[in-house]
């Protein structure tokens, strides 16, 4: 099936949008590259022209014309699921226990750790008064803990021996973890798979720095 002109809608350090610039790496799909900044002028994000294309105010989008229709899609494992009907490297494996592995890992990262440490959280609780910090820290601790102890792969990456959507949410989270200041040494199979994938041309291209909005340290 060939692909479509893409676009994604992206911030160079969302998580998310990182997620499926590695699923489109992976593909070897090419997409345009739409900078939404989540921190300048109020967040870019909340403006009503892009709360018009994704509801939650949230990044990543892809979007796409298909048969003159405009598509858009949130979500970014329904868009890794979206786009591993595209040939090239599977996202999510076919076979019935790696496939159900995986999407427990890639959900761990996903609905147990993300939306913990998301932007928009971290602002409620800074109106809180909580300590945000401590709070976002304590939630990619707790989820890395569950990772590692899930992670029962003896292969190269979290399941067997090729990136499957597990690593792809996984190296993100890696990233943010160390922005917190989380020491990674107690997660010897969660670095391994980094490792591993970081070796990869598509993670390497899919990485913060490399993107056209990517900002100095
Ligand atoms: N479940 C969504 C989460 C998307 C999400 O939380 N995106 C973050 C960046 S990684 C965002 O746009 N945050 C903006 C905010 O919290 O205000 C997905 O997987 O795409």
């Amino acid at each position: 099936m060939s692909s479509p002109a893409f676009t994604l809608y992206a911030y160079w350090r969302s998580s998310c949008s990182w997620r499926v610039r590695i699923g489109l790496q992976l593909k070897a799909i090419d997409a345009e590259i739409v900078p939404v900044h989540l921190v300048r002028d109020g967040g870019e994000h909340r403006k009503a022209d892009f709360v018009r294309k994704s509801p939650l105010a949230q990044v990543p989008v892809l979007e796409w014309e298909e048969n003159g229709e405009v598509h858009r899609l949130t979500q970014s494992m329904a868009i890794l699921d979206f786009l591993d009907t595209f040939e090239g490297t599977p996202l999510i494996p076919s076979e019935r226990n790696p496939r159900a592995k995986s999407l427990e890992l890639a959900e761990i990262v996903n609905a147990g750790i993300q939306p913990l440490q998301n932007l928009s959280t971290m602002l409620a609780f800074e109106a809180a008064g909580a300590d945000k910090k401590a709070f976002a820290k304590a939630a990619i601790e707790k989820g890395l803990h569950a990772l590692e102890s899930r992670a029962t792969s003896a292969g190269n990456f979290l399941v067997g021996n090729s990136p499957t959507i597990a690593d792809i949410c996984l190296i993100p989270q890696l990233y943010n973890a160390r922005r917190f200041g989380i020491d990674l040494t107690p997660f010897p199979t969660l670095l391994r798979a980094e490792e591993s994938a970081m070796k990869l041309e598509a993670f390497q291209r899919a990485h913060p720095d490399q993107q056209p909005d990517a900002q100095p340290a």
